[in-house]
């Protein structure tokens, strides 16, 4: 081992290793960062906009004055984002030698250098938080990628210096050669760039997807929907009566999340129609739109469990693009496909009728998110999902039941699905324990396009109990329930019913999900002490 002299200039480093070990972090950082970024945005599952970069972008393009953001349009014309990733990356370059050059200059220097790297994920962190829709897991990329980018910092500017070099030797550990130090440095920083590459890769047209909700405005409605008073009764536990997108159940056979960017999605209606209609996204944004809140349903629900949501959707009606189309008689259905290949056969006369199924641009006045069908889909109250809820629907065949058939008819599910009278108890939680006294016995019950007149609890084997109903708001959304219960100590059984606006009791009868919708009580047990 050649024995390092500890005198002089060689004791420490040079700023060429400092720039290669603050360019190695720099690089592990955002690679990182836009690696998880890239593979959050493909998984579809995010709402803002993860990487750090695009948000740093985003930001700064939102707070450049117009007479600056012109004179760079008027530079580098469409070229003008490709000028900003540059200058956004010019700069990463240079702080990241500014940092590394400082760390490599001894201890204080390189705690002074992580401060300054922890305040510019600050700032990261604060642009991805700005961005339309952000939610906290956009973080997740920011919170992964920093402690990568300051452990590569810290290792290679501690080993830069010849005199930390050998001092580790007096540590009892093997000294680390320079030509470790430079590989590692070197290799740090084409992994770095090579993370940046796939991740941008891999988000694909994710990106797209989310610039084009960014500039997403909801289009105006003719009367908004409004909740009534009374529909949320605010009993703690209870699913709120509007469920939030973030939180909106998912189902779907798509493994990975279609991205359509608008500009080239369109929707065709073909099959026995006067004239095949091909409807592009401009188009569908200047027609004349309608709010409803409905609430979707998954056929594969089990009684108690919450495969279902309550929302209020923007969109157009699905009626008015078929009397465009022009129906011809003899038909009575139709088969929506997805871009991704999914297919649904809903009974036309769903369609038709004044139920008001909508072709739906937006969930709760936002752009649909990308896993809820962006840039479109279709909502038709009354129907299971999978005969009727279309996402990323991009074709309308008319045809009948007789000839097509929906992606779940021939997999054991029937053909028809209108949804069944249910209801379900939220709280207290099945097998919970409750202290004796006043416990809100509470939960949803849902008869879509029918409406709910009624609920009912039975405690153990007594008689059916009027419960109290929060206010209805649309025949198409579920309701709201609360039974104020004097809870004696022992072990009780709590199970629901429904009566629907016919006047029919929902069924005791129990039934398994498949061929057409769960039936039976949700009961549940709960424990008084
Ligand atoms: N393209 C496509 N659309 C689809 C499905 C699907 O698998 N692919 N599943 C349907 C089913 S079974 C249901 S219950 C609803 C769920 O909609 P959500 O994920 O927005 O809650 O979407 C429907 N639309
Ligand atoms: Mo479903």
């Amino acid at each position: 081992m050649v024995p390092i002299e500890l005198t002089g200039r060689s004791n420490r480093a040079s700023t060429s290793t400092g720039v290669l070990a603050g360019m190695a972090s720099g690089a592990v950082t955002v690679g990182v960062a836009e690696l998880a970024a890239g593979l959050m945005q493909r998984g579809g599952r995010t709402g803002g906009t993860p990487s750090p970069i695009d948000a740093l972008g985003g930001a700064f393009v939102d707070r450049t004055p117009p007479w600056l953001k012109d004179s760079a349009i008027a530079l580098f014309g469409t070229n003008d984002k490709t000028a900003l990733y540059v200058g956004i990356g010019i700069v990463l370059v240079l702080l990241s030698c500014a940092i590394g050059v400082a760390a490599v200059r001894g201890r204080t220097a390189r705690r002074a250098a992580s401060v300054v790297f922890v305040l510019l994920l600050g700032v990261a962190a604060a642009a991805v938080l700005s961005r339309p829709q952000a939610a906290g897991s956009d973080l997740t990329p920011l919170a992964l990628a920093g402690p990568c980018g300051l452990a590569v910092l810290w290792w290679l500017s501690t080993h830069a210096s010849p005199a930390a070099r050998t001092a580790t030797v007096g540590r009892g550990r093997a000294p680390v050669s320079r030509r470790v130090v430079l590989g590692s440095g070197f290799a740090a920083v084409v992994a770095g760039a090579a993370a940046v590459a796939v991740g941008r890769a891999v988000a694909g047209g994710a990106r797209a997807v989310t610039a084009a909700r960014e500039a997403f405005v909801t289009p105006r409605v003719g009367s908004r929907v409004v909740v009534p008073a009374g529909a949320d009764l605010g009993v703690p536990g209870v699913t709120p009566f509007i469920v939030p997108e973030a939180d909106f159940y998912r189902i779907d056979t798509a493994l990975v999340v279609p991205t359509i960017d608008p500009q080239e999605w369109s929707l065709r209606v073909t099959g026995m129609v006067e004239k095949e209609v091909t409807l592009d996204w401009p188009t569908l944004l200047a027609k004349p739109m309608q709010e409803a809140m409905v609430t979707l349903m998954c056929v594969s629900n089990e009684v108690g469990d919450s495969l279902n949501g309550n929302a209020v959707w923007t969109g157009w009606p699905v009626r008015e693009l078929l009397r465009e189309a022009g129906v011809r008689p003899g038909a009575d259905m139709v088969l929506s496909t997805s871009a991704d290949g999914f297919t649904a056969g809903t009974p036309l006369s769903a369609l038709t009728d004044d139920r008001n199924a909508l072709l739906v641009v937006a969930q709760n006045g936002q752009a649909l998110r990308p896993e809820h069908g962006f840039p479109a889909r279709l909502v038709v109250p009354g129907l299971y999902g999978y005969v009727s809820a279309t996402k990323w629907v991009t074709e309308l065949k008319v045809t009948t039941f007789a000839d097509d058939e929906g992606y779940w008819t021939p997999r054991g599910w029937s053909a028809r699905g209108p949804i069944k009278t249910q209801s379900r108890i939220d709280v207290p939680r099945d097998r919970a324990s409750v202290t004796a006294g006043d416990v809100a016995v509470a939960g949803v019950a849902w008869a879509p396009h029918v409406g709910i007149t009624g609920v009912q609890v039975r405690l153990d084997e007594g008689d059916w109990q009027d419960a109290r109903l929060g206010t209805e708001a649309t025949v198409d959304a579920w309701r709201q329930w609360v039974y104020p219960w004097a809870a004696t100590p022992g072990t009780h059984t709590i199970a629901v019913r429904a009566v629907d606006a016919t006047g029919t009791v929902q069924t005791p009868t129990t039934a398994p999900p498949a061929p057409d919708g769960a039936s039976g009580h949700h009961t549940i047990s709960v424990t008084v002490t």
